[in-house]
């Protein structure tokens, strides 16, 4: 069976809008547009006006803007035509079926144009990667993380470390016949030297994807105390909508309640969790408290909120703590400690005070994580390899086996940027791409 390498998707989002982008990539793609428009020549890199015709009926199908790139100056690195229709669902149907008329075009698979891209060595998979990142994004932070990769931040990286093991790898390679008494042992000694350095380089960098995972995971934050003390309202009053139930009957929220928000460009997971009454029976509700106790110990800020001065427990307060004390409007001038925020959730008399303190605390936890590379699970993985590669090439005296762990080490580094790969990670990394990208 011939295989068909002319592709072609929507490559905007499907309904109602101003303008549609269909893109159409591979060899076929200019006969394919020539075709569409009724025999129009298109120079490359020009938008031209044209009427877009069905390919049997010759049925006026839309009037759009279309553009040729000339392979391999073009996204995929492939002869490639953009469509810029106009963006109507009736539009968008009928020249997803023109097109299906072509024998030597067939429909896209989801992320297939940044594959060709990839096979093209036009990206590799550091900056594939980051193009997924960068659509998922939906905060500031995760734009800025995600953009840096995609402009080579993290291929750059990696590839000058492959390139110093590389370069060692040659020498032990080119050594492999000497005897070991002809070994220069001042040289021996040096590439150890730097090999040790690049490890700790390596392990310095893998420390920081905890701060890409807090930029693209959103940093948790649990909101705690006892019942009825606000802990729903402050909830609701944080995230700007009624989503818990606000009682005075205590042992209304029994079950943990979370929300998603931007705050300042950054993704808050935020979690409202049932009253900490360790007093009662009722299993329902012991089980919501051991679900709050365990949000609680996971979360990254925790909102802990009381209403009266005996019932603070001191164990529940630690660095990463922000202890408010609710209800103010109904209660005499406290004598609170310093840490302890007086607040009235119900009049936002303090509100600004506890939400500087707040968004202070967000951003000291997300300080920096922007300029991190390592964005990917998948980098962690392959450096910790090539670590545990490279102090075994360190220790072995024996030049052929320090070589093949030499290799060993490069190529998990040659994975991540996909110098080396195999169709399973491809399949796994492109599948998780939208229709049309
Ligand atoms: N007077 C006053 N009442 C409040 C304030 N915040 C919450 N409440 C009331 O306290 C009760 C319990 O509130 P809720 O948010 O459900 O507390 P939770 O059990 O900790 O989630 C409700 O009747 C709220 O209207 C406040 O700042 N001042
Ligand atoms: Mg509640």
């Amino acid at each position: 069976m011939k295989t068909i390498n002319t592709i072609f998707a929507l490559s905007s989002a499907y309904g109602k809008a101003g303008v549609s982008v269909f893109r159409i990539s591979g060899p076929a793609s200019y006969d394919i547009l020539n075709k569409l428009s009724n025999g129009k020549k298109f120079l490359p890199n020009v938008v031209k006006f044209t009427n877009i015709y069905h390919p049997k009926t010759n049925v006026l199908l839309d009037s759009c803007m279309a553009v040729f790139f000339k392979g391999p100056a073009s996204y995929t690195g492939e002869d490639t035509v953009e469509l810029y229709t106009h963006g109507s669902i009736a539009v968008i149907d009928s020249i997803y079926e023109a097109l299906s008329n072509f024998k030597d075009a067939r429909i896209a698979e989801k992320g297939e144009f940044t594959k060709q891209a990839f096979l093209n060595n036009k990206l590799d998979l550091t900056q594939v990667e980051a193009i997924a990142d960068l659509i998922d994004a939906e905060t500031e932070s995760q734009r800025k993380l995600a953009l840096s990769n995609t402009n080579g931040e993290a291929s750059k990286l990696y590839n000058s470390w492959r390139e110093k093991l590389v370069k060692i790898l040659a020498w032990c390679e080119a050594s492999i016949d000497f005897s070991d008494d002809e070994m220069p042992k001042d040289v021996v000694e040096k590439n150890d030297n730097d090999l040790k350095k690049l490890i700790s380089e390596i392990e310095k960098h893998i420390e920081t994807s905890s701060s890409a995972q807090l930029i693209k995971q959103g940093l948790k934050v649990a909101i705690i105390g006892k019942p009825n003390v606000g802990k729903s309202s402050i909830f609701n009053k944080i995230i700007g909508e009624n989503k818990a139930i606000v009682s005075n009957i205590a042992g209304t929220t029994r079950d943990a309640l979370d929300a998603s928000l931007d705050i300042d460009g950054f993704k808050v997971n935020i979690s409202d969790t049932a009253g900490l009454n360790e007093k009662t029976s009722d299993k329902i509700e012991k089980k919501g408290i051991k679900k709050a106790l365990d949000i609680a110990s996971k979360a990254d800020i925790k909102i802990y909120m009381v209403d009266g001065i005996r019932s603070i427990d001191e164990k529940k307060i630690d660095g990463d703590t922000i202890v408010l004390f609710n209800k103010i409007d109904k209660k005499q001038n406290q004598n609170l400690p310093k840490n302890i925020i007086p607040i009235s959730v119900k009049t936002g008399e303090n509100w600004n005070k506890f939400w500087n303190i707040f968004t202070k605390k967000i951003k000291s936890k997300m300080q920096n994580s922007c300029d991190v590379t390592l964005t990917q699970q998948r980098y962690k993985n392959a450096l910790n390899n090539c670590i545990e590669f490279l102090k075994i090439a360190i220790k072995e005296s024996q030049i052929d086996l320090k070589a093949e762990n030499l290799r060993l080490a490069s190529d998990e580094i040659g994975s991540i940027t996909g110098k080396i790969y195999f169709n399973e990670l491809l399949d796994n990394i492109f599948s998780s791409f939208c229709l049309g990208k």
